[in-house]
């Protein structure tokens, strides 16, 4: 069957959700905004490295990207016309300061100011991520996250944000995705700042950690009625066969790529087991930290996409374990695994391992290569059903226990994938980039349908 002619899946109605259930979509500055030399933003980290040759597959970087940060009114216009009530974005830290202390600059402050108001004009939900991974290079050139005064310096730009945006921002994530910041940027490599080396991964997961501890408090007092939280990536896990080996390896994986993050987020410290695996690159801990991190947060940010299968292999760095690739089912563009019941799977295990209060799924999407029709028409079918599939497994999630509050589709707009460039489109929107012409795609239109039902 190919994959135009498939069977539409059944899809829950809006009516199965809370009536106060919040849809939008999720974006982030880097992957958007474009306007890179505009109105003071300095170098961030991902300019330098999509600067060196190799990094990105199709050489690009994110200079002008989706050139969201002049065509915004645009693209909430359209988030709008689709019935979002809220929509997720992220701020470069390098439109407002280009290291540690001295003044933020008025006019990043400003199109925050400028991008929010459009929001709420538009009746969508502002929630602001503060870090998603487009560190000022002049802090990289400092020492970066593996180094304790970006704390301080995360600190004093959290801050000045949440001053200039308390009356009309709510709704704060501190950090997105802290595994991809810390191990595929200082272990794996393959993302900015491009380093290979486990102990210096580790301390920027600790620090990282460390920060959003910090930052929620000063949140909390420049934010009349704030709601704060993290974003966290997190898969359920397989072990690619029923061998002790493989199993586990499983585990051991379990233990860095879930444990590590949750376990010090509620309070448990660090995983015992894979405490001593690491053994010498464990971070250092100072005193207090562990304490700071563990603070409770206002709903936890779960973003999911598809479930690891792990194996024993002697001699992988760091645990002897690899994620293997998919070998049956449906697979996207990026080579991920299409499993939708993984979304229940792992907002329930959440749910019953840490209780962390309300959830939102914080991104949920799927890249495929799209065609444009003659007739302009983008029928991204395998993107529709992603979806549709996906929302019938957030409500068996809630059915079966897991308090989810609202769910944020990755991504209203095709955007620079990281070291994939512009070659994966995620978005909801199709871009041309040749002429930075949007049209809403098969599976927005579905989605705005959904959303539009009574
Ligand atoms: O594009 C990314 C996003 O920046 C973080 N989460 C995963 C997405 C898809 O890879």
């Amino acid at each position: 069957m190919t994959t135009a002619n498939r069977p539409e899946p059944q899809a829950p109605q809006r009516s199965d959700f809370a009536r106060d259930f919040l849809w939008g979509c999720a974006t982030s500055s880097y992957q958007i905004e474009g306007a890179g030399r505009d109105d003071g933003r300095v170098e961030s980290i991902w300019d330098r490295f999509a600067a060196t040759p190799g990094t990105i597959r199709d050489g690009s970087n994110g200079l002008v990207a989706c050139d969201h940060y002049h065509r915004w009114p645009e693209d909430f216009d359209i988030a709008r016309g689709m019935g979002l009530n809220a929509y997720r974005f992220s701020i470069a830290w390098p439109r407002i300061f280009s290291e540690g202390g001295g003044a933020p600059n008025q006019k990043g402050l400003d199109f925050y100011s400028r991008l929010v108001d459009g929001m709420l004009e538009r009746d969508l939900q502002p929630w602001a991520t503060l870090y998603h991974w487009d560190l000022p290079q002049t802090l990289q050139d400092a020492g970066g996250w593996e180094d304790r005064a970006t704390i301080d310096a995360f600190l004093d730009y959290t801050d000045a944000m949440t001053r200039t945006l308390a009356d009309r921002v709510k709704h704060w994530i501190t950090h997105n995705e802290p595994w991809c910041t810390a191990i595929i940027g200082n272990f794996e490599g393959w993302h900015a700042p491009g380093k290979t080396d486990l102990k210096a991964a580790l301390q920027v997961a600790h620090n990282v950690l460390v920060s959003h501890g910090k930052a929620v408090p000063l949140i909390r007092a420049n934010v009349p009625d704030a709601q704060v939280g993290m974003a966290v990536s997190l898969h359920p896990l397989r072990a690619a066969s029923d061998s002790a080996e493989d199993i586990a390896a499983k585990e051991r994986h379990d233990g860095l790529r879930y444990r590590w993050f949750l376990d010090p987020l509620f309070g448990r410290g660090y995983p015992e087991a894979t405490l001593s695996q690491v053994g010498a690159a464990a971070p250092d801990v100072a005193p207090g930290d562990m304490d700071a991190i563990a603070v409770k947060t206002d709903f936890m940010g779960v973003n999911y996409y598809f479930p690891e299968t792990v194996a024993h292999a002697a001699g992988h760095a760091p645990l002897d374990t690899k994620v293997l690739p998919p070998t049956e089912g449906e697979i996207t563009a990026m080579g991920w695994p299409v499993v939708p019941e993984g979304l229940a799977e792992l907002l329930l295990r959440i749910e019953n391992d840490y209780h962390p209060g309300p959830m939102y799924v914080t991104e949920n999407g799927s890249a495929f290569d799209d065609v444009v029709g003659a007739d302009g028409e983008i029928d991204d079918v395998q993107r529709r059903h992603y979806l549709m599939r996906h929302l019938a497994s957030l409500k068996a999630a809630i059915d079966g226990g897991a308090p989810v509050k609202g769910y944020f589709a990755w991504s209203l707009l095709d955007n620079f994938e990281w070291a994939e460039g512009y070659l994966k489109r995620f978005g909801l929107v199709h871009i041309d980039y040749a002429t930075q012409q949007r049209r809403l795609k098969s599976s927005g239109k579905w989605y705005g349908a959904f959303l539009r039902q009574a």
